[in-house]
């Protein structure tokens, strides 16, 4: 099968990922309370693979394609792909993304939120709630028979409204028992443009705003993706399948 093939789940296969998705978004409702002052990424990584292994499942991240970590731990300048740290205390006014994708019964459930350490800076309070309404706005525009790029134009349009930018350079992704595959589902684009959306096709969209410039660059750790011009990125993940006349988002905590 070509990795551009896309794969409609089977009912089963979709009650499978409802349950891997229940449990990610559990998981990050657990760790919210941990967002503090003071916390380190590492201690937000280490409870979150503990609770994982807890609820009888895995971290995807862990090892996949060699990363180090559990979690994704994005704070600020940071797009994606955060590594955890002990040495990275959390700051009032940090902004802080955690994206988890917990392995349930083979299914892979992928979310995460952007949060406020403290008290925000009024561009972080904005550019955070700018960014979880482009992913809602971005859920909305799935529609059974509508276009994939339907979805990033209507992430592009209300973002760029805003006086934001889209990160190209990462994309949602299909997801299943696999953790990536087809279709990439880019963040930016044309209505009406793309590959057609059908009933049991299952995603995610992810969206990564910035306050500046789209642009990124990888740090020497070969993993962090930051902002080229050291601006604030946030960035609102869920899980969703096409349904027969709509979406449902899968990672919930039910
Ligand atoms: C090959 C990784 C690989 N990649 C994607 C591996 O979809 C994700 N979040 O929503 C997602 C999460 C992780 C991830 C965690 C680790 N990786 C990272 C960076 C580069 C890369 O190249
Ligand atoms: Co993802």
């Amino acid at each position: 099968m070509g990795s551009d093939t896309i794969t409609l789940l089977s009912k089963r296969e979709i009650e499978k990922m409802r349950r891997a998705g229940i449990l990610a978004a559990q998981l990050l409702d657990h760790l919210a309370p941990m967002v503090q002052p003071g916390v380190s990424t590492l201690e937000l990584n280490d409870e979150a693979e503990r609770w994982t292994q807890a609820h009888g499942a895995k971290s995807a991240p862990l090892g996949y394609h060699g990363f180090p970590k559990s979690i994704c731990t994005s704070v600020n300048e940071v797009i994606c792909h955060g590594i955890p740290n002990e040495k990275q205390i959390l700051q009032d006014g940090d902004i802080i993304n955690i994206d988890v994708t917990p392995i349930l019964d083979g299914y892979y459930g992928d979310t995460s939120k952007t949060f406020f350490v403290g008290t925000p800076s009024s561009t972080a309070k904005k550019l955070v709630e700018v960014t979880e309404e482009c992913l809602r706005r971005g859920i909305a525009a799935v529609k059974p028979n509508g276009k994939i790029g339907d979805i990033g134009a209507a992430i592009q349009e209300y973002a760029e409204a805003q006086g934001f930018s889209v990160v190209r350079d990462f994309v949602g992704h299909g997801i299943s028992n696999i953790f990536h595959t087809a279709p990439q589902i880019p963040h930016y684009g044309t209505k009406g443009k793309g590959k057609r959306l059908r009933p049991g096709m299952v995603f995610t969209i992810e969206p990564m705003i910035n306050e500046g410039t789209w642009e990124a660059m990888i740090l020497e750790d070969k993993w962090t993706a930051i902002t080229k011009d050291g601006k604030l990125s946030a960035q609102f993940e869920h899980t969703l399948a096409v349904t027969e006349d709509g979406v449902e988002i899968l990672t919930l905590p039910e």
